[in-house]
């Protein structure tokens, strides 16, 4: 029976309408400064902890629930008779519902002008001790840390004479602890992240240890296979990441491998600016793009970029970094598509792909940064690196044969340096008039990925004919440049590097092309 609550919120979202309604029952409703007065001004009966503990909130705030008054109430075990004893002695009541959001850390460090003594006073001492010690005894009392179950605690309580079951409470309890901690991490992965500008260089040391803060957004029916569990989870403390920003507008839920391979092509397609055709498409299976082309606007660049894999891009994710119009709609609607991607829809893009209702729509803002750090899990640890953000400039290359290349080749090398960048290593990509004409990835041998890359060409109907080709890393022998060469391409781009490197140019003189080295490798396993 919960007899008295202390109400102490920051994001007062729906806190009005959920202490009228307590105190509607007859509860008892303690609450600190902000709270209290906006309940007060409210009508809402409210005792102030300040008055109720008999000291002041002091210390700018700093110090305003943490006393016995409060702690007491809250720890004290009922079935205890010592404690209900104690309690007794001290005159203190027992405090049977909390209800506590902290200050809002996350959201005051993502401002850009945020100091080091802003975010200090946001770091809330007295809320997360109310959260820990009602939800170490949600055996008896009832925590409440996100105002979104507001309504569910209230129906519950209405419909069992003022009891919410032990299984609510455990639940309540549970959410908590994991709220603490996301909020510590927060608050760790800031300093950490100072400490590592002040300390570090930009390829400096990682901590010792590392506090990250994921938050789950959804459960999954399955995971990369369907005897594997899942879920999503959001790096709170990214002020980006972009499919922590995604709003889904048709389609069945995203599965693991949706957003595995959305998260590819959102990155491939978003790295597309600063080329001479503004709008890109970028089609994705299996996290490897199999297909990216610019064009005038959606629907060219989206035909262009089905034209090199036609039969890989069925069941495909499909990225724009424009938005979809209906000319494009039309198009992608032929298709057999799993995921569209785009900043936006237009309403009769929406309307032509309500027919096709599996297919899952993401509108994503573009310009969501990229994540600073980079996972990925190993047997017993973790490997972490910063992101490969790194994009290599027209001023950046170097020509390393005696001819040189033309202005059109430049631009085509750029680009497909570009889409190499997010193919899978090893890495080849043939590409003419800003479209990829041939990929091949993942394979384990350079020259492999060559071939694969012109095989695919020519299954497509695709000459290579005076193409350009990207290598994500250097050729280890000329025996890979051949194969490009033979398969038509003219101009070649690779970071160089290898100990061989002057054989594999004296054979790019030989044969007559162009090749251009980057001085960046970009691996992506
Ligand atoms: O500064 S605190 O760490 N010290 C405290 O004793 C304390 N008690 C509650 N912050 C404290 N709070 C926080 O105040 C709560 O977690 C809540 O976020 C906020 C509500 O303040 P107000 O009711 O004045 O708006």
């Amino acid at each position: 029976m919960i007899k008295q609550a202390l109400i102490s919120v920051s994001d007062k979202t729906g806190v009005l309408d959920f202490a009228r309604a307590l105190s509607a029952m007859g509860v008892n409703i303690l609450s600190t400064g902000g709270t209290a007065k906006l309940l007060a001004d409210n009508g809402v009966a409210v005792t102030e902890v300040a008055d109720y503990t008999g000291f002041p909130e002091m210390l700018d705030g700093r110090v305003k629930t943490l006393h016995p008054m409060v702690h007491g109430g809250i720890l004290a075990r009922r079935d205890f008779p010592e404690h209900m004893a104690k309690l007794a002695e001290h005159n203190i009541p027992t405090i049977d519902m909390v209800v506590v959001n902290l200050y809002p850390f996350q959201a005051t460090v993502a401002k850009d002008d945020c100091t080091l003594e802003d975010a200090i006073e946001n770091i809330d001492i007295g809320g997360p001790a109310m959260l820990r010690s009602s939800a170490k005894n949600h055996k008896d009392v009832v925590v409440i840390c996100d105002p979104t179950d507001y309504s569910k605690v209230l129906d519950e309580i209405k419909a069992n004479d003022g009891v919410v079951s032990y299984d609510t409470r455990f639940g309540l309890a549970t959410k908590v602890y994991s709220h603490t901690a996301q909020y510590d991490g927060a608050i760790a992965n800031y300093l950490t992240s100072l400490d590592a500008s002040r300390s570090h260089a930009a390829r400096g040391t990682y901590p010792q240890s590392l506090n990250v803060a994921f938050e789950k957004v959804q459960d999954m029916r399955y995971g990369e296979n369907p005897h594997q569990s899942a879920a999503f989870y959001r790096d709170v403390t990214a002020t980006a990441g972009a499919l922590a920003n995604y709003r889904q507008l048709q389609g069945k839920e995203l599965s693991f491998n949706n957003i595995a391979d959305a998260d590819a092509a959102w990155e491939c397609v978003k790295s597309m600016g600063g080329f001479d055709q503004s709008a890109a498409c970028v089609i994705v299976k299996h996290a490897n793009p199999c297909g990216v082309a610019l064009g005038a606007n959606a629907v060219e660049a989206y035909k262009r970029a089905l034209q090199t894999d036609p039969t890989s891009a069925f069941g495909g994710i499909i990225a724009f970094n424009v938005e979809v119009d209906g000319a494009a709609a039309t198009e992608l609607a032929k298709l057999f598509v799993e995921v569209l991607i785009a900043p936006s829809f237009t309403a009769e893009a929406k309307q032509i792909l309500s027919a096709k209702q599996n297919v899952r729509l993401l509108e994503i803002p573009l310009g969501t940064g990229v994540n600073a750090m980079d996972f990925k899990r190993v047997g017993g640890g973790l490997l972490v690196q910063s992101a490969d953000a790194k994009n290599v400039l027209i001023s950046d290359l170097k020509v390393v044969t005696k001819l040189q290349p033309t202005q059109q080749q430049l631009q085509d090398l750029m680009f497909a340096w570009r889409v190499a960048k997010y193919v899978k290593s090893n890495a080849i990509v043939f590409c003419a008039n800003n479209m990829t004409l041939g990929v091949g990835a993942g394979q384990m041998s350079r020259i492999d990925s060559a071939r694969i890359a012109s095989i695919k060409a020519q299954n497509a109907g695709l000459s290579l004919e005076n193409s350009v080709v990207a290598s994500d890393a250097f050729f280890p022998f000329r025996d890979g440049l051949d194969v490009v060469v033979d398969a038509g391409a003219r101009c070649v781009i690779q970071p160089g590097g290898s100990m061989r490197d002057q054989e594999v140019i004296d054979a790019a003189d030989e044969r007559g092309v162009v090749m251009l080295y980057t001085g960046t490798r970009h691996f992506r396993h």
